[in-house]
């Protein structure tokens, strides 16, 4: 071979080498998109939008923008549907989403344990279920439904509120029309309670509480301040804590396969440390060394009822046999697993 053709040679063959970088570069460059789109329910005045935004963040950050997400609230990737969110990520349609295990549950049926009323009965035995063996295998069956879940966030316990009188008893539901979320669990809770539940999205319940078409609702408090629900007739809070709805955050399985293994690495990292920051933001103001935020309803003119717990099991008594129907549906040993966790919290 002469000098010329070794030359080639060599730089065929160092061309052949440095082949497989080149086309998995050019690859990933081809693959990552401009603008990844994130789906919450509600925005940045919010602690679940705040989790969003700085998820979004960190990864931007830290991704020196190569992983460049948008925050789109109120679900408008979706016109406001929240129960076909989780349809929706799967699809591609959402690219990632901070989502409620509420507006899932329609999807994935365990998710529905989050939503058994007076199971986790307060921070500890949420805690003591999302962060134990239970958690773990929830994030499983959310991956075999078809994304890929990265962390925990919080919604919050959900408390009683309306517009015409203090609710202390089931008693005092009597009659009363709230709007419920979407899954058959609360239709079914609020009926047993002698209550008039009616199913509507987020973006509906607004108005209708500002019409009085319905008189009541069920959120978290941070959720009633940001929202502003006194200014949507709603003079009465009842905490009661029945039901948390924590988030979970995901990406849709091909965008997640699209990355780089070092990019997956940070933007689950990422998602870790905003959930556990946005969890913090989530339970302000309503921690056992801080009611802040019970002061803060109450200066807008709200009457806030705090239930005893004598009080809270007469609620739960009338609620057992939605209890036990839910329990057969979601899994007798997911349940019991759950149950023992809070027990032992
Ligand atoms: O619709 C609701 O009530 C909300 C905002 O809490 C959820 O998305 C579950």
């Amino acid at each position: 071979m002469d000098r010329r053709s070794l030359l080639k040679a060599g730089a065929a063959g160092s061309a052949a080498l440095a082949a497989p970088f080149v086309v998995t570069r050019a690859a990933h460059a081809q693959n990552y998109k401009a603008e990844y789109r994130l789906s919450t329910v509600v925005g940045t005045a919010f602690p679940w939008g705040k989790g969003a935004d700085i998820w979004i963040n960190l990864v931007r950050e830290r991704t020196q923008g190569r992983i460049n997400m948008k925050l789109y609230p109120g679900v408008s990737l979706i016109n406001g549907d929240q129960t076909r969110e989780f349809s929706a990520i799967r699809q591609g349609v959402i690219d990632m989403a901070v989502g409620s295990t509420i507006n899932w549950s329609p999807q994935v049926k365990e998710l529905n344990l989050f939503s058994m009323p007076f199971l986790a009965q307060d921070h500890a035995g949420l805690d003591a279920i999302v962060r134990g063996e239970v958690g773990d295998r929830v994030m499983k069956i959310v991956e075999k439904a078809g994304v890929v879940p990265l962390a925990w966030g919080e919604n919050g316990f959900r408390e009683l509120t309306n517009s015409k009188r203090e609710i202390r008893t089931p008693a005092d539901m009597k009659g009363l029309k709230f709007r419920i979320v979407g899954s058959p669990i609360f239709t079914e809770t609020f009926t047993a309670l002698g209550a008039n539940p009616t199913q509507m999205s987020w973006a509906d319940a607004q108005p209708a509480l500002a019409s009085g078409a319905v008189e009541g609702q069920e959120n978290p408090m941070h959720i009633f301040t940001a929202a502003k629900l006194h200014t949507l007739a709603q003079k009465f809070v009842t905490m009661w804590d029945y039901v948390a709805d924590p988030l979970i955050f995901v990406v849709n399985r091909d965008i997640w396969n699209s990355w780089s293994p070092a990019d997956r690495d940070i933007v689950r990292q990422a998602a870790v440390e905003a959930g556990n920051q946005e969890i913090a933001i989530a339970r302000k103001g309503l921690t056992k060394g801080d009611m802040s935020m019970v002061k803060e309803v109450e200066a807008l003119g709200v009457k806030v009822t705090q239930l005893t717990a004598d009080e809270k099991a007469q609620f739960q008594k009338v609620l057992e046999p939605v209890y036990k129907k839910w329990a057969k549906q979601i899994g007798p040993d997911l349940v019991k697993k759950a149950e023992a966790a809070v027990a032992a919290s």
